[in-house]
């Protein structure tokens, strides 16, 4: 035996006797995924990260069977480049997606080109599900169908662009369209009745796992509640001690607990991941119908930590063990390569930023190696970096640093303290966006709506 074979042995025996992904991989089974991402709920908002009133009894016993993280940023403060960020495992501004929301009237959308967690997944045998608001170009090149999903039910864009909605919230923004509701790539209505959306949505979600579960499956979520305007059914409404919002919530809850109890009944629970966030912070500028981010400074729309960081929940019985805390720095864009990990698929061929956390699972308490976190406005203008304990935050002001780890309300600037930790900081930030202006790619267009 040579050296260099003595080597491969060693390390792939080590490997096999370290890694939970060898078993996975041994029983040739691939474990289905499932993400619930949910629409501006913020970091404060479940009973398992502290709100006081909203209950939130299944998302609560998931994270206490599962993990729950406390340092999970997305990649943008508004929906269309979080969702971007998530599908493609990249920040907004590679992809194009950068600049604020996708509107009825948009001619913008994902790049048919970018390869999704959908695509990938698909390459390997997985069936594919998307159910909710997508928000990545309402026209049909756009729509997931073309973007690796095999079915697709719910809207291309947010519950409140419609006509219909902005008169009920008083006000006088017309985008001169109604909200449909999509089959595949065929409305089948205009402007549904929201106060049963959670219910239908979570219906076809549950329908789409029985149908599904003897093949590995992908079901992305994509929750359309509780960004304005929120809605309930009968049977949550009035019924939380948090208004309109929390009954809002307790609906989301309501659904997680179909899911997960879904993937029970298929017998399939042992074999699927299931996430649970949000995409941005709350819209607090609607006071008690937006949400709350707890200990957090700031809402949707900015680059303070409560417009980037959210609750992020795993949950994998007898993989993931129970009552888990992860403290981590993680992003929705490692999602892309965690999956590609533990499905054995490839990764995109173009350039991404997010990393494999899969490790994270099997050990929470595992340390990553540093790396820095960017935040981008919702114009998709660089605005901050984290690295380890700090941030530096661009104001017009000048430049502000925190130190999140003991500040986590980001009250107390220390920028004056440590002149040569701002100096760094920027000049990295700056890098960094120089870097991605080269880099990035093309969002996808159509020459007419
Ligand atoms: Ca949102």
């Amino acid at each position: 035996m040579n050296k260099l074979t003595q080597t491969i042995l060693l390390g792939s025996l080590t490997l096999g006797a370290i890694s939970p992904i060898t078993t996975q991989a041994s029983k040739n089974k691939k474990p289905n995924f499932v993400i619930i991402y949910t629409d501006d709920l913020g970091y404060g908002d479940l009973s398992c990260y502290g709100n006081p009133t909203i209950r939130t009894p299944h998302l609560d016993q998931m994270a206490s069977e599962g993990i729950k993280f406390t340092q999970f940023y997305v990649a943008a403060p508004v929906c269309t480049p979080s969702r971007a960020a998530l599908m493609t495992g990249s920040y907004p501004k590679r992809v194009g997606l950068h600049e604020h929301v996708l509107f009825p009237r948009s001619k913008k959308g994902l790049n048919p080109k970018e390869q999704t967690i959908a695509t990938l997944l698909k390459e390997q045998g997985y069936t594919t599900g998307c159910v909710g608001k997508w928000h990545l170009g309402h026209q049909k090149k756009f729509l997931p169908v073309s973007h690796g999903f095999d079915m697709f039910f719910g809207m291309p864009f947010s519950n409140d662009m419609s006509r219909k909605e902005q008169y009920l919230l008083g006000s006088k923004k017309d985008y001169g369209y109604s909200l449909p509701v999509i089959s595949q790539a065929d409305t089948l209505e205009l402007d549904p009745d929201q106060s049963y959306l959670t219910k239908r949505l979570t219906e076809k979600s549950v329908e789409f796992i029985h149908q599904n579960k003897k093949e590995p499956f992908f079901l992305y979520f994509a929750q359309p509640m509780p960004h304005i305007p929120i809605y309930a059914s009968d049977d949550f409404q009035g019924k939380s001690k948090r208004g309109k919002y929390g009954d809002t919530i307790e609906e989301i809850d309501w659904s997680v607990g179909q899911i997960l109890q879904a993937l029970k009944d298929a017998k399939v629970a042992e074999n699927t991941l299931v996430l649970f966030s949000s995409d941005n912070g709350p819209w607090k500028v609607y006071k008690t119908e937006g949400g709350s981010a707890g200990p957090l400074r700031g809402a949707k729309g900015t680059t303070w930590e409560g417009g980037m960081r959210e609750p992020f929940i795993a949950w994998w019985p007898g993989t993931i063990k129970p009552q888990q805390l992860c403290t981590e720095v993680v992003t929705n864009m490692d999602i892309l390569p965690t999956f590609c990990k533990l499905a054995n698929a490839q990764l995109p061929k173009e350039k991404i930023d997010g990393q494999d956390i899969s490790d994270l699972f099997f050990n929470p308490r595992k340390t990553l190696e540093e790396r820095p976190f960017y935040y981008y406005t919702k114009q998709g203008k660089i605005s901050a970096v984290r690295k380890g304990a700090w941030k530096l935050i661009l104001q017009k002001e000048g430049a502000e640093l925190y130190n999140i780890e003991e500040d986590i309300s980001e009250d107390y600037n220390l920028a004056k303290k440590h002149p040569e930790k701002v100096k760094q900081l920027k000049t990295m930030l700056e890098k960094f966006d120089q870097q991605m202006d080269k880099e990035k790619r093309q969002a996808g267009l159509v020459e007419t709506k």
